[in-house]
């Protein structure tokens, strides 16, 4: 039987309307409250460079015709942006104050309007820079937040009882309150951490670019890739450790003759090294951009582990991260005269704190699950058989060597291009072995030899490759396939990632009219 206040069924003589009404809307209220925090508080647990609301205030600002942004930033002068900020909130709460409203006759209008409000979080988080899928996930845990708070300050009744209303509503804002102070605490030593990193001058350049490494056709990856545009793998759920240089020490131990503990200052103070070096993740669809190319700069592994003194036996080396993640590397990639190394700055910048700062390790022809610990603070020399490491407890494959891939950059699937002449391209990489040519097929025909630019020092990297073609009106495929230094030519089989890395001919669907 509905409620509009008065008498429940127990008998008991309940409140009239108006306070009701009064306490559905502040319920709403509340969950938008809870939603905020729960955004708050994901935002800074993943390192977004923005929460929620500064990415739709951002936004707001950016969808203000110009002339009356500068109408009201004169009127309001410097206030401007904490009046934009303190706007959305107010905005935000509002349309929670509704939801709640809604939500007495009919609980999933409410929760819808918070999932649209969520959504509207999602679209303005992934307008804003180097926020990307993270930010997809900050907006499904703001819609959680609210819709979590919003189940628990709603009776199924339509009256909400004062007693247990003031209970439940003290219980999820102090929750809220409690997000907010962890959030705040998050963030803050990753600022510590940020600042001590910005103060870091290191003896490294960003790099000159081989010549011929760019062919200038519009739409392939750069050759470089930037700092920002860097894919991101890891496992670090709560966001990348914080570690201060002064904290970070990195033991290497295990089958060696003398064990070593190094400091940052001891790292730094050696004579870096640096290289171009392309790394890449196992997980890599075909086709996929989980890919990148950077100069890196650091300490040679190699050299440290002659220090330490290597004994026979050991086949591995056990790298683990200060978060716990371990991974075994083929002791011999680090020992002989690749590019192996820890580093400490990418593209002449001290490591970003997502790709591992202070020092993590790259190691030039293996994918990333079994070399590239991020945040690495332990290298112990062993024997594979002796250890598991993180991904190959998971059925990944023990070894990971990179295998020879290609990608087709241009153009997209689902393109529609001006018939005639096109310029296609993209990259392809056999990191440590070198790729020696590029074939593509249009339409079924004959594979014929791409240009190919310059790639880095002992084939370490990637290589762009373009052709011209010519194209009729009408649906087009483009295949693309490598063959490697040893003369080696990709697999038209298809396999998956899992366990080793997928193969098979990246393959692009267009049309031209
Ligand atoms: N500590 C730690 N290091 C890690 C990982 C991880 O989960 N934790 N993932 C690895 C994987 S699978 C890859 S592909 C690379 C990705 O490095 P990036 O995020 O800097 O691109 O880091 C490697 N190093
Ligand atoms: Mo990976």
């Amino acid at each position: 039987m509905p409620h509009l206040g008065g008498v429940r069924d127990d008998g008991w003589v309940n409140e009239s309307v108006a306070p009701q009404r009064g306490r559905w809307a502040i319920a709403g209220i509340v969950a938008g409250i809870a939603g905020l925090a729960a955004a708050y508080l994901s935002a800074r647990a993943l390192s977004l460079p923005v929460d929620p609301v500064v990415a739709v205030s951002e936004s707001v600002r950016d969808l203000t015709p110009g002339p009356l942004a500068v109408w009201l930033v004169k009127l309001v002068g410097t206030l401007d942006k904490p009046l934009l900020l303190a706007g959305t909130v107010v905005i935000a709460l509002g349309i929670s104050a509704l939801a709640g409203v809604l939500a007495r006759r009919r609980l999933w209008l409410g929760q819808l309007l918070f999932v649209g409000l969520g959504a509207l979080a999602i679209a303005a988080l992934l307008t804003r820079p180097n926020v990307g899928s993270r930010g997809a996930i900050v907006g499904l845990l703001t819609i959680a937040g609210a819709l979590i708070a919003l189940g628990a300050l709603t009776p199924r009744e339509q009256v909400i009882d004062r007693r247990w209303f003031l209970k439940r509503t003290g219980l999820v804002v102090g929750a809220s309150a409690a997000a907010v102070a962890v959030g705040a605490f998050v963030g803050q030593a990753r600022r510590r951490v940020e600042e001590a990193r910005q103060l870091i001058r290191l003896p490294v350049g960003p790099g000159r670019q081989p010549a011929g490494a760019e062919l200038g056709v519009r739409g392939i990856a750069s050759w470089r890739t930037p700092n920002d545009d860097f894919y991101l793998i890891d496992t670090a759920v709560g966001g990348p450790p914080s570690i201060r240089p002064e904290e970070w020490s990195l033991r290497i131990h295990g089958l060696v003759d003398r064990e070593i503990t190094l400091t940052y200052d001891d790292l730094v103070s050696r004579e870096l090294a640096s290289g171009w070096v392309t790394l890449c993740c196992v997980s890599n669809e075909v086709g996929g951009d989980l890919i990148g190319n950077a100069f890196w700069s650091g300490v040679p592994i190699r050299e440290l582990l002659a220090e330490a003194g290597v004994q026979d036996g050991a086949d591995a080396v056990l790298q683990t991260s200060d978060d716990g993640w371990t991974c075994g590397t083929p002791l011999e990639a680090l020992t002989d005269d690749r590019n192996a190394m820890l580093a400490v700055a990418m593209n002449g910048q001290p490591l970003p704190i997502e790709h591992g700062f202070p020092v993590r390790s790259v190691v030039p022809g293996l994918y990333g699950y079994v070399s590239a610990t991020k945040w690495v603070v332990d290298l112990e020399v062993t024997r594979f058989e002796d250890i598991s490491a993180y991904w190959i407890e998971r059925g990944w494959g023990e070894k990971g060597p990179v295998k020879t891939q290609s990608r087709i950059d241009v153009p997209r699937p689902g393109d529609r291009v001006a018939s005639g002449r096109l310029a296609v391209g993209g990259v392809a990489w056999a990191q440590h072995t070198g790729i020696e040519k590029v074939e593509y097929q249009l339409d079924g025909g004959r594979w014929t030899d791409a240009r190919i630019g310059t790639g880095g020092m002992d084939d370490d990297t990637w290589v762009q490759w373009s052709a011209d073609v010519e194209v009729g009106e009408g649906d087009h495929i483009l295949l693309v396939r490598a063959t490697d230094k040893t003369g080696s030519t990709q697999t038209s089989a298809r396999s998956d990632v899992l366990p080793d890395g997928a193969t098979g001919w990246h393959q692009v669907d267009f049309s031209a009219g």
